[in-house]
């Protein structure tokens, strides 16, 4: 989908595209003269398939110097999780020479380069939550959604909701105190930074009983307390701590 047979070289400022009429489209730019990024050159790439979005083929020489933006668009068509090839045949291509810049909202993206070959790899936030904790994305063994590899009663999806950590028993959502204040009861539990909470009680258990006490509760990365005012006139009170 076009080629440049003679010595390229992206300024900075400058832009390059590929695809069939650069950006919207998806395709592969040859570059057949070898290829110079400069500090400050931008590349802007559209996503589909894994082996049809856009790709920069370089044969002859390579060289990037300072830092060059990469911008990912993605395509009606961007196939989401999945490894992209974005640069072949740079000899000598380090993934340290590039930044991303706009990247496909509700992914995780990261840059790596081996043999010449720049990569895109796509992610989910839970994938790469499984990737961090469990040195995998896929959906299984102890990284199973529904896997319990801790042994604290919190399966590997509810850690996952709650910023827990799930490789240590420690780590885990639960009301962690109650105590008397007057007529009230002021409830603790320890909260992760960024998470919000919802705090519930029922006087029954039963299911249906359950009712809100304070919603959109933020974590601070300590422990939280609230209080749930005339609840100690209450002869009995259950708590529960949920994510939404
Ligand atoms: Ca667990």
């Amino acid at each position: 989908m076009g080629t440049v047979a003679r010595a390229t070289t992206v300024a900075s400022g400058g832009a390059i595209a590929p695809g069939n009429g650069g950006a919207g489209t998806a395709g592969t730019l040859t570059v057949s003269g070898g290829l110079t990024l400069n500090n400050g050159a931008v590349v802007n790439m559209d996503l589909t398939g894994t082996g049809t979005s856009d790709k920069i083929a370089v044969s002859g020489p390579f060289s990037a110097s300072g830092t060059t933006t990469i911008n990912l668009n993605a395509l009606a068509g961007f196939a989401g999780s999945g490894t992209y090839s974005l640069i072949t045949g740079a000899s000598g291509i380090s993934a340290s020479s590039f930044a991303l810049g706009s990247t496909p909202s509700g992914y995780v993206c990261t840059l790596s380069a081996s043999g010449g070959t720049l990569s895109l790899t796509v992610m989910t936030p839970q994938e790469s939550w499984r990737l961090a904790n469990f040195g995998s994305t896929a959906n299984s063994g102890n990284a199973a959604d529904g896997a319990d590899p801790d042994g604290d009663g919190m399966t590997n999806a509810q850690e996952y909701a709650a910023g827990t950590d799930p490789n240590n028993a420690g780590s885990v959502l639960r009301v962690s105190g109650i105590t008397f204040s007057g007529n009230d009861v002021v409830v603790s539990f320890p909260t992760v930074m960024g998470k919000t909470y919802r705090l519930e009680r029922s006087n029954t258990l039963q299911n249906a009983s359950w009712t809100t006490v304070q919603a959109n509760i933020a974590g601070t990365g300590g422990v939280v307390q609230l209080t749930d005012a005339g609840a100690a006139a209450q002869s009995q009170r259950f708590y529960r701590i949920v994510t939404p």
